[in-house]
């Protein structure tokens, strides 16, 4: 049996689906004595520091916690759930911790992308019975912009390398806390809960000595989804945006069969794009809502999902927030939400005004659930102009001439799927919206979408060289030598692509074999 702490923000069901699957039976805290009365307790942290340990005084947790914590039983925390063992944190400094191990939570100051996303390794430093049977070179993922900084050496149990070598599992006793996600690390995480689980009756994992850990560059499966014209909800593809063949919506599969398969081929994370959800309200259109929960019983890498994330008033008069709906998804099985044509409307007004509100889509969702739930998806269009003073946008020189032997031109928003073109370039839209809290960019380019003739490699580095968030590369690729091309020509983190994965033109294992011996990935 293993209590679980869900204080109420972010994806818990993962966690839940990922001990059921090791075999354990799952009781979620609803008061006080479920916390004292547990035999072994999980706290999966997510969002921020001060909103977690306000929802924990706010509900009376704190007591238990430190008494449950105090009793020698097995515990768990997981990201947040390992912060809250510490003295404060950084990320809310008039906030106190539980104080339980001595040390502070400290931000990230390093001159990589931050947050730190994607699947990263681990040095062992002292004899541990949860890596009991880990080789070594296994890889976690990991999605934080904070790392803890115990005062007391003994307690680190793992640690590292991104821009710094940092504490990456901590251990006292049998508490024990883990910065990167087990739910979300596939077979190794997988192993690692059920190594908490079985703990007593494990040889203990000797510490071990390794080169520095590295980042793996992220292949990322993406499904547009959307109901076909008999009412199914299928995964589609479109041609820079158009979705339809002889007047009905390709159909590519459907999307739950479709994420477990990429999930068992390897991909480090799988985006669901509901293309639709500009026009069909998602906390109506319910379906995507279950496509998540299934997914999420037996995919267990990171799940980001996008369409539909805005305010809206339905046909009642009753108001949902863009919050609302975040929520729901991350109730589901989503890790990470996309926002795209609501983003875009954010970023002009605060662009216009110079003033946050406090009260948009990503500021709201950022703050209760931390920066790196919130990706937004850029829709561009290249726009040639004859000279960089044509238009008061950013313009790039390219050396993909236009039509008319253009050699400059500017990447123009879009929004509702690419219908709509905004006066608003890519460029200044990315840098905008990292100001208001985003995350992470998931940068689409609608010129070479389902083209297969690779990414638009001059728009990633514009955006990337003004942005320190990681970027997603999206659209256009056609082979395995496209995702080393952008690996090795931009500084893009991770590379996402739809229909060669569809269609098996190049299955997800094979590129992963073709990038092995020249980037770091994960195996
Ligand atoms: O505006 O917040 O409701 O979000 C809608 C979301 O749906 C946005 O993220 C937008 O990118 C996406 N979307 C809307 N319409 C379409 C469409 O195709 N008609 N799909 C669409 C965007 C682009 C990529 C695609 C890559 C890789 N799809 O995600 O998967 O281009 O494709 P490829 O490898 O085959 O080239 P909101």
């Amino acid at each position: 049996m293993v209590t679980l702490l869900d204080y109420g923000a972010g994806n818990v069901r993962s966690v839940i689906n990922a001990l059921e699957g090791q075999g354990a039976s799952v009781k979620i805290v609803e008061k006080n004595e479920d916390i004292l009365s547990a035999e072994r307790l999980v706290f999966p942290g997510v969002g921020a520091f001060g909103h977690m340990m306000q929802v924990l005084h706010q509900r009376g947790y704190i007591e238990p916690l430190k008494a449950y914590l105090a009793s020698g039983r097995p515990y768990l925390g997981i990201c947040l759930g390992m912060h809250a063992l510490f003295d404060a944190s950084d990320e809310a400094l008039e906030t106190r911790g539980l104080g339980i191990l001595n040390g502070r939570v400290k931000q990230f100051d390093i001159d990589l992308a931050v947050p730190h996303i994607g699947w990263n390794g681990v040095h062992i430093k002292q004899p541990s019975r949860l890596f009991s049977g880990f080789s070594g070179g296994e890889k976690f993922y990991f999605v934080h912009s904070y790392y803890v900084e115990p005062l007391d050496e003994d307690v680190v149990l793992t640690v590292t390398d991104y821009g710094q070598c940092f504490v990456s599992a901590v251990q006292k006793g049998s508490i024990v806390g883990t910065q990167f996600h087990p739910e979300k690390s596939g077979n190794a995480g997988l192993r690692l809960l059920k190594n908490f689980m079985d703990e007593t009756t494990l040889p203990a994992q000797p510490a071990q000595a390794f080169d520095n850990t590295q980042l793996a560059k992220r292949i990322i499966a993406c499904l547009d989804v959307r109901a076909n014209d008999q009412g199914d909800l299928v995964v589609t593809k479109g041609d820079q945006y158009d979705v339809r063949k002889d007047g009905n919506v390709r159909n590519l599969g459907k999307p739950v069969e479709l994420a477990k398969r990429y999930y068992d081929e390897g991909a480090d994370e799988i985006t669901f794009l509901n293309i639709t959800g500009f026009r069909d309200f998602p906390l109506e259109d319910m379906p995507m809502i279950d496509v998540l929960k299934q997914t999420s019983r037996n995919v267990f890498v990171p799940l980001t999902i996008g369409g539909g994330i805005r305010d809206y008033t339905d046909k009642d008069g009753k108001t949902y927030s863009a919050l609302d709906v975040a929520e729901a998804y991350f109730r589901s099985g989503a890790d990470k939400v996309s926002i795209g044509s609501d983003a875009v409307l954010v970023a002009e007004q605060y662009l216009a005004t110079g003033e946050k509100t406090g009260k948009s889509a990503i500021e709201e969702i950022s703050r209760v659930y931390g920066s790196q739930a919130v990706v937004i998806s850029i829709d561009p269009r290249r726009v040639y102009v004859a000279s960089p003073d044509d238009v008061k946008h950013v313009v790039i020189k390219t050396g993909i001439p236009g039509p008319d032997n253009e050699h400059y031109c500017w990447y123009q928003c879009t929004i509702k799927g690419g219908r709509e073109g905004r006066e608003l370039d890519a460029i200044t839209f990315a840098v905008a919206c990292e100001h208001l809290g985003a995350g992470e960019i998931l940068l689409n380019c609608i010129d070479r979408d389902g083209t297969t003739q690779g990414f638009d490699t001059e728009l990633i580095n514009a955006v990337k060289k003004m942005v320190s968030i990681p970027v997603i590369a999206s659209s256009g690729a056609g082979s395995a030598a496209h995702f080393h091309e952008v690996f090795s020509t931009t500084g893009a983190e991770s590379a996402l692509a739809a229909g060669i994965f569809h269609r098996r033109d190049v299955p997800i294992g094979e590129v992963k074999s073709y990038l092995m011996d020249k980037v770091p990935i994960r195996e």
